[in-house]
């Protein structure tokens, strides 16, 4: 008894631990990521409907890929500001308001015109870096696996050849952007990369995966060495979440 109360004890302390990386996973639904013990201290919380999750592990838990104070800013504050202004955004519209932020961004035409950049920029912001906090990982897996593994060496004819033509897409954006791994609607992969804030899901694609190339994304670690921040982000994929986007 007193051994199994103890093991209890053992896993509840371990769950505390673990708090944050649950906490963490709905970050593409709206409701609202209650910060749990251990959860990002400095994140702002945006008022309004939609709601900045806390990142699913420590702002140091991808280095020496990603540095603590690239992850803090990121996060807290570039994410936040995305919140925070699409939540201006559609302030007074309740429809809007409760739409989900998948919603609002695949079918950016039906949004009121004056609105829609709005929506699209920080609307975009908010999806984009809620997938991308969700497709990093400290230590995953180091290669894709299954149908995803199969998909990619039937189109791009190796894992390498692919993450090559993902790094020069995301070397060639030209100022801000991301680079994208994506699904048509046949189901085809292709490798593409966005400005500003646009997702490929307002084109009908279905992402797979992401890697922002926006300067604040690597900037204090990498300066002018985006292809550097590129081949390093590899380390910190996460592959079985982009398996599980697989369509
Ligand atoms: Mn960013």
């Amino acid at each position: 008894m007193s051994h199994r109360k103890s093991s209890r004890r053992n896993f509840l302390s371990k769950m505390v631990a673990l708090v944050p990386v649950a906490a963490g996973l709905p970050a593409l639904a709206q409701a609202a990521a209650t910060p749990a013990a251990g959860a990002a201290p400095n994140a702002t919380a945006p008022s309004g409907p939609f709601k900045l999750a806390p990142l699913p592990y420590a702002y140091d838990a991808l280095e020496p890929y990603i540095d603590k104070q690239t992850m803090t800013i990121h996060h807290d504050k570039h994410h936040a500001a995305y919140v925070a202004n699409l939540n201006k955004a559609v302030a007074g519209n309740a429809d809007l308001a409760s739409r989900s932020i998948e919603d609002l961004i695949t079918r950016l035409s039906d949004l009121p015109e004056a609105i829609r950049p709005a929506v699209r920029n920080n609307g975009g912001g908010h999806l984009n870096h809620s997938l991308f906090w969700e497709l990093m990982t400290p230590g995953g897996p180091k290669t894709p696996s299954g149908d995803l593994a199969k998909a990619i060496d039937s189109t791009f004819g190796s894992l390498q050849n692919f993450r090559k033509e993902f790094n020069d897409a995301g070397l060639k954006r030209f100022g801000s952007g991301w680079v994208w791994l994506v699904q048509e609607k046949g189901g085809k992969l292709r490798v593409l990369s966005t400005a500003n804030q646009d997702s490929p899901i307002s084109e009908g694609f279905q992402v797979l995966l992401g890697n922002d190339v926006w300067e604040h994304a690597y900037y204090l670690k990498y300066q002018n060495r985006r292809a550097d921040y590129l081949e390093a982000w590899w380390n910190v994929l996460n592959w079985d979440k982009v398996s599980a986007r697989l369509k």
